[in-house]
């Protein structure tokens, strides 16, 4: 009888997260501290290596890195990454696993569970200084990183 109950919590539990909700995360915040964000902005290579072409590979070593710092898995979808301009990646349906990084490539390519791309045909971060700005489905702003060139990757 036990047992099945604590079966039935956790099936709760997973199912709950599961939507995405922030329903579980006052347990959590309970027991842990909080510096870091609970998905975060972890590295910006904001200035592709070699002269900007404008070639897919030269695009896609421009790239943001999101890390999810805690030990569960949270659903991403809806959420979205954009410079100060304005441009834009939203992620489709995607759920970025327990302590598992994604990198957003700003060139073409097949979206894997780790990579997905923008599908740009020009730079999106600028190489001279930019904000990145990461916010929630809601629209509210999760993580952001600053840089003032003089450098090729920001890590924050
Ligand atoms: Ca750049």
């Amino acid at each position: 009888m036990r047992k099945t109950l604590t079966t039935m919590l956790t099936k709760g539990l997973v199912a709950t997260t599961g939507l995405g909700l922030a329903v579980a995360a006052p347990i959590a915040a309970a027991s842990s501290a909080q510096a870091l964000p609970a998905i975060m902005i972890y590295k910006v290579q904001y200035d592709s290596p070699g002269s900007d072409t404008g070639s897919d590979t030269s695009l896609n070593a421009e790239y943001v890195v999101i890390k999810n710092t805690t030990r569960s898995n949270r659903v991403l979808t809806g959420w979205t990454l954009r410079d100060k301009t304005g441009y834009t990646y939203r992620f489709p349906t995607f759920t970025l696993k327990a302590g598992a990084s994604v990198t957003v490539h700003t060139g073409r390519g097949s979206a894997t569970s780790t990579h997905r791309y923008y599908n740009k045909s020009w730079y999106v971060w600028n190489n001279t200084g930019d904000t990145a700005y990461l916010k929630n489905a809601s629209g509210t702003t999760v993580d952001t990183c600053t840089w003032k060139g003089a450098g090729t990757t920001k890590y924050c």
